[in-house]
């Protein structure tokens, strides 16, 4: 077994076996079957491209091959940071053709976070795109194999100029030099981790999550059974795809086992995705609250024929009762079905035929009948239903601990196997879930995850700061955004000259992701303090909303009065 892997105990393991939930076998041919099966029906469209089921599992079996040419196998891992493209789908499913695990890096991160995955991993692979934006992620490549030995390969969507470095698409054209048996030789044992997702994080950098073979097939046919997906269905891709809910949840996953297709978007433009859906008749949506609210505002909404969407799945972050409505006054055909999921496992879904009200004002509830949730106060005692705790879970396809995270699991899990969520809901007299709140130190941006403590580590590393505290500000689009707090150091606030801009540089300089910067500074001479003597986020985080409120009440003051 894989050193650092927590396993589920042996009990937990025979019971989920028995009701059928893992089905011991690995992903590789959970996946060939259906590609067997559904041969010569197109299971991806990318731009003008239409890949076929067989045509999908020949190149990723090309791909297997040249992958064990170069030396990779099971159980090694390979950061994956490729955007929505069909050599991401060859890719994701080559490693798992002999056993190598893929890390799903998402497109935002830079060194900072890559230099640790590939640190705590031992990664000997990491595969990119030549750029990405403004940024060279060849060199980013080059230098990690200069500072990791063990990273031996790197594999590049596009033109390989590096030395030993390799060109995805040179591979997919060229004959491997190994015949297609080696395959057969590779074992792979359905209990260890096929995939590593990764978690927003609560503390310091993001924590790797694994998913086995059987607990993340699992995952993605527990989601597509209450997703009403059809073998002419198709779902559109449009978040990034390394991320568990289009992976996974149901996502790409869940909709090539049933045949259907995935088309993929490299775009979260109205003016590029709303063609798209009318051109390939998608059935399937899943968003992050901020881009449907984009999208329903958008003129285009009524220029294009979106009446083949059926189910708009949205997570990450809560999404308002009155945007669910208006959405389906706007497509009247489509059914908003929120989730509340996470990259740990458990999936909550709203029921396609809970009734309206329920469908508006849940989050639902979970996908497995072996999901155990609790919800408990302070003292991890169960609250009384209906009255507000954290959520802890445990389950078939929940993670029993971070890999290689000791320490943190011992906080993030009870001794009983429960995960933590940090969440905070409340049971709704329908047995679905309210989220209510979090317990949990970090910003939600648009669904994307931001550890204040992980920004505040590198903050603290800036000379002209004495101490900082990240707290999240209201934002009407993206939900929040990060407010830094400042203590200059040697100087009062009033007198200090450290700007946003200071500190945005020297984060970028250390290769933080750009989505993790603070977007607003405010210096202050001392932090509230709670009655133990913690800074108060609470009190900062009121602080700020309530002067957002009263700058935007102003602006729009001043609007009204304007002549
Ligand atoms: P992660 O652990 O990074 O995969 O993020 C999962 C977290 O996202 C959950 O624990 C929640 O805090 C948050 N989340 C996901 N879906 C929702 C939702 N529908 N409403 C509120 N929060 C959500
Ligand atoms: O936020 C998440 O991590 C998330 C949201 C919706 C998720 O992992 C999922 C659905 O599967």
């Amino acid at each position: 077994m894989l050193e650092g892997f927590v396993p589920w105990p042996e009990e937990f393991k025979q019971r989920y076996y028995a009701r059928g939930y893992w089905e011991g076998r690995s992903m590789a041919a959970v996946f060939a079957e259906a590609c067997a099966r559904h041969g010569d029906r197109i299971a991806v469209v990318a731009g003008d491209e239409r890949i076929t089921y067989r045509q999908l599992d020949e190149r990723a079996t090309r791909l297997a091959l040249h992958l064990w040419q170069l030396g990779i196998r099971p159980l090694q891992t390979v950061v994956v940071q490729l955007p929505n493209v069909p050599e991401f789908l060859y890719l994701y499913f080559a490693l798992q053709k002999i056993g190598a695990i893929g890390l799903m890096a998402l497109p935002p991160h830079r060194y900072h976070e890559i230099s640790y995955f590939v640190q705590l991993t031992e990664a000997t692979g990491y595969a990119v795109p030549e750029r990405l934006g403004d940024d060279d992620l060849t060199a980013l490549a080059a230098r990690l194999q200069a500072e990791y030995p063990s990273l031996r390969h790197v594999l590049v969507h596009g033109r390989a100029r590096q030395p030993g470095h390799h060109s995805l698409q040179e591979l997919l054209h060229t004959e491997p030099g190994v015949p297609e048996a080696v395959l057969r030789e590779v074992t792979i044992d359905p209990e260890d981790p096929a995939v590593f997702l990764l978690s927003g994080g609560t503390t310091g950098i993001p924590k790797i999550i694994p998913r086995t073979h059987n607990d993340y097939v699992y995952n993605s046919r527990a989601a597509g059974a209450v997703n009403d997906i059809r073998p002419g269905d198709a779902l559109l891709v449009v978040l990034p795809i390394a991320h568990n809910f289009p992976l996974a949840s149901p996502g790409v996953q869940a909709f090539l086992l049933a045949g259907a297709r995935v088309v993929l978007s490299t775009s979260t433009r109205a003016a590029d995705a709303l063609p798209l859906i009318a051109r390939e008749r998608v059935t399937h949506l899943e968003l992050v609250p901020a881009l449907l609210v984009r999208w329903i505002n958008d003129p285009l909404l009524r220029e294009h024929d979106l009446s083949s969407v059926r189910i708009i799945n949205t997570g990450g972050q809560k999404l308002q009762e009155e945007v669910k409505r208006r959405t389906e006054a706007l497509l009247p055909h489509a059914k908003v079905q929120e989730v509340l999921g996470m990259a740990e496992g458990l999936l909550n879904f709203v029921r396609l035929d809970d009734p309206d009200e329920v469908r508006y004002t849940t989050v639902g509830r979970p996908v497995s009948p072996d999901d155990e949730i609790r919800i408990v106060d302070d003292d991890g005692a169960d609250v009384p239903p209906g009255e507000i705790g954290e959520l802890w879970t445990r389950g078939p396809y929940t993670l029993r601990g971070y890999f290689r995270a000791p320490e943190h699991n011992a906080r993030a899990f009870t001794p009983d196997g429960f995960y933590k969520t940090g969440d905070l809901v409340r049971l709704h007299p329908s047995g679905n879930l309210i989220v209510e709140g979090r317990k949990k130190d970090l910003i939600n941006r648009g669904g994307e995850k931001i550890s204040a403590e992980e920004v505040e580590n590198l903050i603290l590393q800036h000379e002209a700061v004495l101490n900082v505290a990240c707290v999240p500000m209201p934002d009407p689009v993206l939900g929040e955004r990060m407010c830094a707090y400042v203590i200059p150091r040697g100087a009062r606030a009033a007198e200090a000259t450290l700007t946003l801009e200071d500190l945005t540089r020297f984060l970028v300089e250390r290769g933080l992701a750009k989505f993790k910067l603070p977007e607003r500074l405010e210096l202050v001479d001392e932090f509230p303090m709670s009655a133990f003597g913690k800074v108060s986020k609470k009190d900062l985080a009121a602080r700020i909303a309530a002067q957002v409120a009263a700058e935007r009440a102003a602006a729009q003051g001043a609007q009204a009065s304007a002549p």
